[in-house]
């Protein structure tokens, strides 16, 4: 940074700050963060590095110079008498040694501090009169806050009255436990409304509602630790908190009044790992000055005390560079890149691949071959890029250029009307003739086994298919030209494919792959029309007219079947004596699954797996005829757990619920 020139200075420090504007706005007033804390914290303490390097610079508008968070909700406001104010941070022991080298230089002598839990929630402040609630408000941006009293009084572990008639002020964090958040998301999910990113976005939003019967369903807790005037026998934060969880409020009983270095950092350790078995989020370890007296004399700058400071975990996220980018052609035709990168540990597995879900992406992300970018676990699962490390990037790298030509079969690719997908719309690609064969043959579709990716290629670059049709041709004499094929698996995968023949037809139509066409459309389609000749003929309206099918399925089925030489496969398809008539619900659908260890057994997967992905696994669970859930219940059959489990383990030994390690589960799967 020394090299840096007062101008070069000037614009970074001026693109930071539009970053982190965005962010906080994202983050603050829409409860939608944009990027993970630490990218926010690295860029914000940068940001400060350089204010100090080059104090010109300082704008009155800056976000160092600001307190999180803007104001413009339809909250009514309130102004907090002491304001809110956020907290330093650290990420690293030596930082902390730094904090209590200062403090001990200030007042003159080794101080102990309480040492307590970060919550991952949000700051709330409450107000008493005379022993009743009368005012409940968020941080807001410190100095003027929201109005959440209506809320707050739908928080069961918030006291409504103390046992004294106090007129006092506390303040604390308001979050949702693990287990609630998880049972909110699902059933978010199965509504089919967007699900909260994390427990602190859940909490923010389900605190933050004009509608408190809203707040009313939606679990949330607090933890109380700052007592704003505490009576003048409470000498320190540690006495402080321990009165108030005798006048009743929720308070963590973790902290601890420590005096060493040592003790603090072991403190860290323990935390570190206990981490994710607690119920409820922490992103750090607060250092609080213990005695009051001295927290008074140590005082505040602008913005944050000097008395305490966040040490904050280390994140969930790792740096790796760029190698390739892959585009893929996908059954639809639509073509994604993934990227390619350095293989690096991320929360328990050996990630190397991210994908950017669609080309504009990419362009947005500007990820090119050669940088360095952080990878995170989006919803803990998925790979995903945060952003690109731009002081890292190489000086002669240029923008990944857009494919104008399809991967696979060389066409233009195209973007349909509104849509920001490119497409390949060539019916003969190759590669959506891949994905199209290994859909019609997969479970849900036509069922037949023994046909993945692996065969369905080789048939193609055979040149045995083409097409769907074609698969009903094949012969044992085709067969035994493919790699690793004997008399015996030939015999399995005819036998397979003849028997998908008897399939009822909406397994054939979830088969054709039709754009917006599902299994459960397909159900429906079927039970109205009861024969593809039917189905073939039905008109817009007939089909948008079934209950919850709309107009986007009904005419990409109608615009599918206009096709003539798709009439001319489902003719041939009828030739080769495939059913074509809906057999109704009382025909077995779907082949009967095996007898396994796992069938009809309702399992529960948790903590981090570490020789599969969770989807992976909970496919394989459910191809066995498993039903995989998220929460743990008396219903349960067994739980299956990795690395690091947390609450549900915990709820499976409670009740009695069988635990699996993910290798004993993988032992009953072969
Ligand atoms: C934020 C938080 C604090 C504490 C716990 N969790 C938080 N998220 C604590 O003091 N134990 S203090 C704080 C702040 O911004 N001042």
């Amino acid at each position: 940074m020394a090299d840096l020139t007062l101008d070069e200075a000037r614009k970074e420090v001026a693109s930071l700050r539009d970053k982190l504007d965005q962010w906080a706005d994202a983050y603050y007033t829409k409860d939608a963060p944009e990027v993970e804390d630490n990218v926010y914290d690295q860029k914000y303490q940068r940001l400060v590095e350089l204010e100090q390097q080059f104090p010109q610079l300082v704008t009155q508008d800056s976000i160092t110079q600001r307190v999180g968070g803007q104001v413009d909700s339809e909250f009514t406001k309130v102004t907090h008498r002491v304001p809110m104010l956020s907290m330093g941070d650290v990420f690293s022991k030596e930082e902390l040694q730094e904090f209590d080298a200062r403090v001990q230089k200030q007042v003159g002598h080794p101080v102990a501090y309480n040492v307590e839990l970060k919550i991952d929630g949000l700051s709330i402040n409450l107000e008493y009169t005379d022993g009743k609630l009368t005012q409940a408000s968020t941080r807001g941006n410190g100095r003027v806050g929201e109005d959440v009293t209506a809320n707050a009084r739908f928080i069961a572990d918030i006291p409504q009255t103390l046992p004294e008639k106090l007129t006092t002020e506390v303040r604390g964090e308001c979050y949702m436990g693990k287990e609630a958040f998880a049972k909110l998301n699902s059933e978010r999910d199965e509504n089919g409304e967007a699900v909260f990113a994390n427990p602190r976005n859940a909490a923010a939003g389900s605190l933050r509602q004009l509608d408190a019967n809203i707040t009313k369903h939606r679990n949330l807790s607090t933890f109380i630790y700052t007592w704003v005037n505490p009576p003048a026998e409470i000498k320190g934060q540690h006495q402080a908190v321990d009165k108030m969880a005798s006048l009743g409020f929720h308070t963590n009983q973790t902290g601890k009044k420590l005096s060493s270095m040592d003790e603090i950092f072991a403190f860290i350790d323990e935390y570190t790992t206990k981490r994710d078995g607690l119920p409820y989020g922490i992103d750090g370890i607060v250092l609080k000055v213990d005695d009051l007296s001295l927290q008074n004399e140590l005082g505040n700058t602008v913005k944050i005390p000097r008395w305490e400071i966040a040490y904050k975990f280390p994140p969930e996220e790792q740096a790796t560079v760029v190698h390739e980018i892959k585009w893929t052609v996908g059954r639809t035709g639509v073509v994604t890149p993934t990227a390619i990168m350095d293989p690096v540990q991320l929360a328990g597995t050996t990630v190397s691949h991210a994908v950017l879900h669609n080309a504009d992406l990419l362009q947005q992300k500007d990820v090119r071959i050669g940088d360095t970018v952080m990878l995170h676990k989006a919803g803990d699962i998925i790979p995903e890029i945060s952003e690109v490390v731009m002081s890292k990037r190489p000086q002669n790298s240029v923008p990944y250029p857009i494919p104008t030509e399809c991967p696979s079969c060389g066409e233009k690719l195209i973007h349909l009307k509104d849509e920001v997908a490119l497409r390949c719309v060539n019916p003969s690609c190759p590669a959506q003739i891949e994905e199209g064969i290994t859909h019609f043959a997969s479970r849900p579709a036509m069922n037949i086994d023994g046909l993945g990716p692996k065969i369905v290629r080789q048939l193609i670059t055979n040149g045995l298919v083409h097409n769907v049709a074609d698969l009903y041709h094949l012969q044992a004499g085709d067969l035994a030209k493919l790699d690793h094929f004997k008399d015996k698996s030939i015999n399995n995968l005819l036998t397979a494919i003849n028997n998908s023949k008897k399939n009822s037809v909406e397994l054939l139509l979830t088969g054709l792959g039709i754009d917006h066409v599902g299994s459960k459309a397909a159900h429906l389609i079927a039970q109205k029309f009861k024969n593809m000749t039917k189905i073939m003929e039905a008109d817009v309206q007939d089909v948008a007219a079934i209950d919850t099918i709309g107009m986007t399925i009904a005419e990409s089925l109608t615009t599918y079947f206009a096709q003539a030489e798709v009439v001319e496969l489902v003719k041939r398809l009828e030739d080769s004596g495939l059913n074509m008539e809906y057999l109704g619900e009382s025909a077995e659908q779907v082949q009967e699954i095996p007898d396994n260890y796992f069938k009809n057994k309702t399992v529960v997967l948790t903590g981090t797996l570490s020789h599969f992905t969770r989807s992976e696994f909970t496919q394989k669970l459910q191809s066995l005829g498993a039903k995989v859930t998220g929460s743990v219940s008396s219903k349960t059959d067994y739980v299956i757990y990795g690395k690091d489990a947390g609450s549900k383990y915990a709820k499976a030994q409670k009740l009695g619920v069988p635990l699996l390690t993910e290798e004993e589960a993988i032992a009953q799967v072969k």
